[in-house]
């Protein structure tokens, strides 16, 4: 059984010719500063785990009455779990924290050489379902300026991850060379269970909320109306359909067993770019997703190629399985028509 200390001490090194490597210009970045931040984070997740599991059955969706910069409420959990890993990243080389809770962009180590975006708890109106949630972050190299070490493509993502706090506590993590998954073991280590993640390239099975159907465009509802007519449609194929409404529980399904995830952009006041937000959510999925084989796409290019101008932007969203994020994107852009995509008739 290897833990994420060992894990990482092997993967961090061998993407590298020495074990004082750089990442960038920066000397600071190092295997041994990188490696220490992750364990920083993974640690964050073990309290907010333990809190989460809640034995003594505390209520933990309480709203505390503000609502943060996107409009939702916000629970008391999101603020915990938000300070929970602010605490933990100080003395973590850690210059710069942007947070979906906060509005402004928090300065923790003058002397620090990352910066560090978190959704502290993704998912969060699941916490009274006892349904699964969790923790996403991604791990820039920061400048001088807030602005420039925030706002960086998610291509220059230098290590993400997110925790999903369900039945098991499992860490997906990427430090640039794949995908692995770790489970939060009983004497609280994370093991790992998976080291190297594919994406099935093809699926049958796609996550969206339906109940959207209405305010879609018209290619969307091409798209998932030839899904829904499994093999008496043009794609001669049947399809599942999953939604859990907690983007880390639809993601983890898929990086297990493949499919397509889809929020993107409808005719609702405040979708116009679907629901997601770029730098918390979509980045560091996307750069997982990438480095697992599947893809990730705005309906039009990479999400990891999106120049970001505002800090809670928002994107519309698709991920999942290679070629049928490909199939999408071709069904909106009209490039090609759904019976190509056909299943070969032997
Ligand atoms: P919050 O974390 O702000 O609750 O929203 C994110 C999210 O819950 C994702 O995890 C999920 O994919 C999506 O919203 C579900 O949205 P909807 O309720 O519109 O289906």
């Amino acid at each position: 059984m290897k833990t994420l200390s060992e894990i990482l001490k092997k993967n961090i090194n061998k993407t590298v010719v020495s074990s004082d490597f750089s990442f960038g210009e920066n000397p600071k970045i190092t295997s041994d500063s990188l490696f220490c931040l992750i364990e920083s984070i993974s640690n964050a997740g073990k309290e907010i785990s333990r809190i989460i599991y809640n034995p003594e059955n505390k209520s933990l969706s309480r709203e505390i009455g503000e609502k943060n910069i996107d409009g939702d409420n916000q629970k008391e959990l999101d603020v915990i779990a938000d300070n929970i890993i602010e605490n933990n990243l100080r003395n973590n080389f850690v210059k710069w924290y942007a947070s979906e809770e906060r509005e402004e962009i928090l300065k923790l180590d003058q002397g620090g050489c990352y910066s560090v975006l978190v959704d502290p708890l993704d998912g969060s109106s699941n916490i009274n379902t006892n349904a699964p949630i969790g923790t996403i972050f991604g791990i820039y190299t920061a400048f001088e300026s807030a602005e420039n070490s925030i706002f960086q493509k998610g291509k220059d993502i230098l290590a993400a991850g997110f925790l999903l706090y369900g039945p098991r506590t499992i860490l997906i993590l990427s430090i640039g060379n794949g995908t692995m998954a770790f489970q939060l073991s009983e004497n609280n280590k994370f093991i790992l269970i998976n080291e190297k993640i594919e994406i099935e390239d093809e699926t049958n099975e796609f996550s969206i909320n339906m109940s959207n159907y209405r305010q879609w465009n018209d290619n969307l509802k091409t798209y998932i109306n030839s899904c829904l007519e499994g093999v008496e449609g043009e794609r001669q194929k049947n399809f599942n359909m999953r939604w859990i409404g907690s983007l880390v529980a639809d993601a983890w399904r898929i990086f297990s067993r493949g499919g397509i995830f889809l929020y993107t952009e409808d005719k609702r006041e405040g979708y116009e770019s679907g629901r997601l937000r770029l730098l918390y959510e979509a980045n560091p999925i996307s750069f997982l997703v990438e480095q697992a084989g599947g893809k990730s796409s705005n309906g039009n290019q990479s999400i990891l190629s999106i120049k970001p101008m505002d800090l809670h932007q928002r994107t519309p969203l698709v991920f999942g399985s290679k070629k049928e994020v490909q199939i999408y994107e071709d069904t909106k852009n009209n490039n090609k028509k759904l019976s190509s995509h056909k299943i070969k008739l032997l």
